[in-house]
């Protein structure tokens, strides 16, 4: 049995929960328990706040843990980032007021720079030569500027939207950030092994996110052109018709590229074309 640390509240909860699930590792939700065995994995839960959950797998605590890569790398954290999860991305980026002329990096020399990020922040101050005053801070850096705190922010953003509600815009992107899988580094064999099944499965979920399975008939004078159109895996699948000069063909495509890709193929006659939402890939 190993433990896997997983955030009991916030941003990450349900998103971790639902990899979980999805990959057929079924967890008592936070609100009832603080560790909760799965019936299904040789897991059991810990569920705790973000801040913590860095130290407690690099200290062993939980083997595993799903956090966001800022917390990682804020935390100085001695740990495996074993994976990227495909989800809670985000930026961690300096903003300034939106009527300031901002003229590169220098500008923050002399600054103030509201943050609850300093290590990274630290970091990219040294790496660029440049001589702010940082000042921590837990809770809406968004509005120090306002409230006369900072002069500047140092903050995750994602959608942007908090920035232009406080007036601030957005003038470097320092840290690029989505949750990752962390382990432990002093792991056995037999919790490898745990993990490595583990990591087979979240692979053929992330491979398999924003997938769509096309199915279509076509003239098999248009197969070549349609294989252009669907490079697919390897090779789109052709299955022959009654009809010998059609065929049906089978694919896997972005969902990003759905409407384009469909247009393509009703151009070069594909008809009765069926999209599908895929469960699965495994490779
Ligand atoms: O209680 P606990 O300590 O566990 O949670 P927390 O409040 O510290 O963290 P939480 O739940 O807010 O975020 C957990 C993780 O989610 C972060 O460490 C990031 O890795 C990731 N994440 C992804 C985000 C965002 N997107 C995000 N947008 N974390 C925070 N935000 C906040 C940000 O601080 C800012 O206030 O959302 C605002 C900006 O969002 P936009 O969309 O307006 O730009
Ligand atoms: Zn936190």
């Amino acid at each position: 049995m190993i433990r896997i640390a997983i955030q009991s509240k916030g941003r990450l909860n349900e998103e971790s929960l639902a990899l979980l699930q999805s990959i057929g590792i079924e967890v008592d939700t936070p609100k009832r328990k603080l560790l909760s065995k799965s019936l299904t994995f040789p897991i059991e839960a810990l569920y705790l706040r973000d801040d913590d959950i860095p130290q407690v797998v690099a200290g062993g605590t939980a083997t595993l843990g799903i956090v966001g890569l800022n917390e990682v790398e804020e935390r100085g954290a001695d740990v495996d980032v074993v994976c990227r999860l495909g989800f809670g991305a985000c930026r961690l980026s300096l903003a300034v007021p939106k009527g300031e002329a901002y003229d590169g990096p220098s500008w923050f020399n002399g600054r103030r720079i509201a943050t609850s990020y300093p290590e990274i922040l630290g970091k990219y101050l040294k790496k660029n030569n440049i001589d702010a005053k940082v000042e921590v801070i837990t809770g809406s850096v968004e509005i120090a500027p306002a409230v006369g705190i900072a002069d500047a922010i140092f903050d995750i953003v994602s959608s942007g939207s908090t920035l232009i509600a406080n007036g601030l815009k957005e003038v470097e992107t320092v840290f690029e950030s989505e949750a990752v899988l962390i382990a432990n580094k002093d792991r056995g064999a037999e919790e490898q092994a745990v993990i490595d099944d583990l990591l087979f499965r979240i692979e053929s979920e992330t491979v398999s996110r924003g997938k769509k399975y096309l199915l279509m008939n076509l003239p098999k004078s248009s197969l070549d052109e349609a294989i252009k159109i669907l490079p697919a895996m390897r090779s789109p699948t052709v299955m022959p018709l009654a009809n010998e000069d059609w065929c049906s063909l089978h694919s896997v495509i972005d969902a990003a590229d759905l409407w384009t890709k469909v247009r393509q193929l009703k151009a070069i006659g594909a008809e009765g074309i069926l999209v599908m939402d895929v469960d699965k890939i495994i490779l």
